[in-house]
């Protein structure tokens, strides 16, 4: 592993089995972890979200494209009701290199990011940066991130540097802007409409978590017969829709 940032850009896959030590460890302190699992953060320190323009009717997809004359905001119950997660992170005591990290409990000296990792089960994760220069095929990947699709697994990003926009939609199909930035920790779950792009910015640096083997394939939309999509639209849409 290195941070070097003189070498050829890699996207690693890096998959990192929980050390026996680790596990034997939670087994021994299981009923503290009941305890203690790590709380979702207080709805004042969530991102910022707003409903936004349609497609159409913004040039720039980069620009914040809120609703006028009056903007919209998105309450925190509501992101919560289409299946967001949120946790606020100490980005700054904590540093993680430039590349792909294995996911090591070495590496991760944050206690809060282990307890997370440890009561949702996430086994991998690595580190992407969205720039010209660290990332590699950067022009497919911007569009790519910007057209709407789902993914059969929980979508997991911790902002580490920089910031950008993930879109979600609500349950009348209406676009929700999410304004994430460093620091913080948030889920999509399986299923979920989304798509992602940076801010004027232009830079985002975020760790990517999965549970298991990582697969990363979005499925662009319609995606209606999919069934991480029906499962979705059963337990968030239907159930939530007036
Ligand atoms: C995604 O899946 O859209 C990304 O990984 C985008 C960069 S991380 C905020
Ligand atoms: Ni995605």
């Amino acid at each position: 592993m290195t941070n070097s940032t003189t070498e050829e850009p890699v996207e690693e896959i890096v998959v990192v089995e929980k050390e026996p030590e680790a596990k034997k460890q939670k087994t021994m302190t299981e009923t503290k972890k009941e305890l203690t699992t790590t709380p979702e953060s207080p709805d004042e320190e969530w991102p910022e979200a707003w409903y936004m323009l349609k497609d159409g009717e913004y040039d720039d997809q980069k620009a914040e494209n809120r609703m006028s004359p009056e903007n919209k905001p998105c309450s925190v119950g509501e992101l919560k009701k289409l299946g967001i997660a949120y946790w606020k992170m100490d980005a700054e005591t904590y540093k993680y290199p430039a590349k792909a990290i294995p996911w090591d409990p070495k590496d991760a000296a944050d206690p809060k990011l282990m307890a997370i990792r440890d009561d949702r089960g996430y086994s991998y994760a690595d580190i992407i940066s969205v720039k010209p220069d660290l990332l590699p095929g950067y022009d497919e990947k911007i569009k790519a991130f910007f057209e709407e699709h789902i993914h059969d697994a929980e979508e997991i990003r911790y902002i580490i540097d920089g910031s950008g926009y993930f879109d979600i939609r609500d349950t009348h199909n209406n676009w929700i802007r999410i304004h994430i930035k460093k620091g913080d920790l948030m889920t999509l779950p399986e299923g979920c409409y989304h798509r992602f792009t940076c801010d004027t910015t232009d830079f985002i640096q975020a760790m990517r978590l999965f549970i298991g083997a990582p697969v990363w394939t979005p499925f662009n939309r319609p995606q209606e017969q999919h069934p991480s999509r029906i499962d979705y639209v059963t337990n968030y849409i239907d159930n939530v829709t007036a």
